[in-house]
């Protein structure tokens, strides 16, 4: 039998919430093949001096043949490049690839604060790897320091920053609104021509983490399973919000949302 077949090239999350982790547990969830290409490990920790180890180039490009040649790829998520030079070279096989159904989740910052792109490495994003996606899917920061503007505080702003950043050359922009203070969870989806508004209540809890891996990696699956993009976004949005509504608490700090939710607890 075959399954579509989905590769992530993203960050390692150790703690188990984010990243490469949450990508790959969604990918279960929407049955597909997951596949991974880890760009850099993230393991901050109190014990030791360093928590971030930038993978070799060598090894990241190995990675994104290795699923290439022994399985093929229906569709494809960025997450977490950390550099320019990871960018640069993750665009020139995204190229030479010709997959269509390419998602870029432009990762910034971590909901612990950990930084997951280099300030100067923003400027490639937006210029080579965001017009290669069918789908790219900025948080309300991320969408502000692409567009060098201010945070968008109102669902009118986030229109706004949805056209705008079409001129980056993707072909849907979904800004994600899950900050926006004193509003539910709306989320704009633009196609060049028209804004589709996506909300849902505002679930009030803060284990959040790994969120915007999981909605970006479920857009990805749902591609790969054959749905247009406005229909992929609504079922992840539909995905994340009851992972994000059942989120996992450890018991100290930030918890993260549950990727089973969907399966186990009918709302
Ligand atoms: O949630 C953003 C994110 C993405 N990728 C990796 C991360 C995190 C947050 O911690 O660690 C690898």
């Amino acid at each position: 039998m075959s399954i579509p077949k989905v590769l992530t090239i993203a960050g390692s999350a150790a703690q188990g919430s984010a990243g490469i982790q949450a990508d790959l547990k969604t990918f279960q969830e929407f049955n597909v093949y997951g596949m991974s290409a880890v760009t850099a490990i993230v393991a901050n920790n109190k014990q030791t001096e360093r928590g971030i180890f930038t993978q070799p180039m060598e090894a990241i490009e190995a990675q994104i043949y290795a699923s290439f040649e022994h399985v093929g790829v229906d569709a494809l998520k960025t997450g977490m490049l950390f550099t320019e030079d990871i960018i640069k070279k993750v665009a020139g096989l995204i190229k030479a690839s010709e997959v269509t159904n390419v998602v870029v989740d432009p990762v910034m910052i971590g909901k612990m604060g950990s930084q997951l792109l280099k300030d100067e490495a923003i400027k490639t994003l937006t210029q080579e790897l965001v017009p290669l996606a069918k789908v790219v899917t900025p948080n309300l920061h991320e969408a502000a320091r692409m567009l060098q503007c201010e945070v968008p505080e109102t669902p009118e702003d986030m229109k706004v920053v949805a056209r705008d950043l079409y001129h980056l050359g993707a072909e849907y922009v979904l800004v994600k609104g899950g900050s926006l203070k004193g509003y539910p969870a709306v989320d704009m989806l633009y196609d060049g021509s028209s804004i589709t508004e996506l909300e849902t209540e505002r679930v009030e809890t803060i284990h959040t983490s790994g969120a915007g891996c999981t909605y970006s990696a479920a857009i990805t699956a749902e591609l790969a399973n054959g749905y247009s993009v406005e229909d992929a976004v609504r079922r992840a949005k539909s995905f994340v919000t009851s992972a994000i509504r059942h989120a996992l608490s450890f018991d100290r700090g930030i918890g993260s949302t549950y990727h089973a939710a969907h399966r186990i607890i009918s709302d």
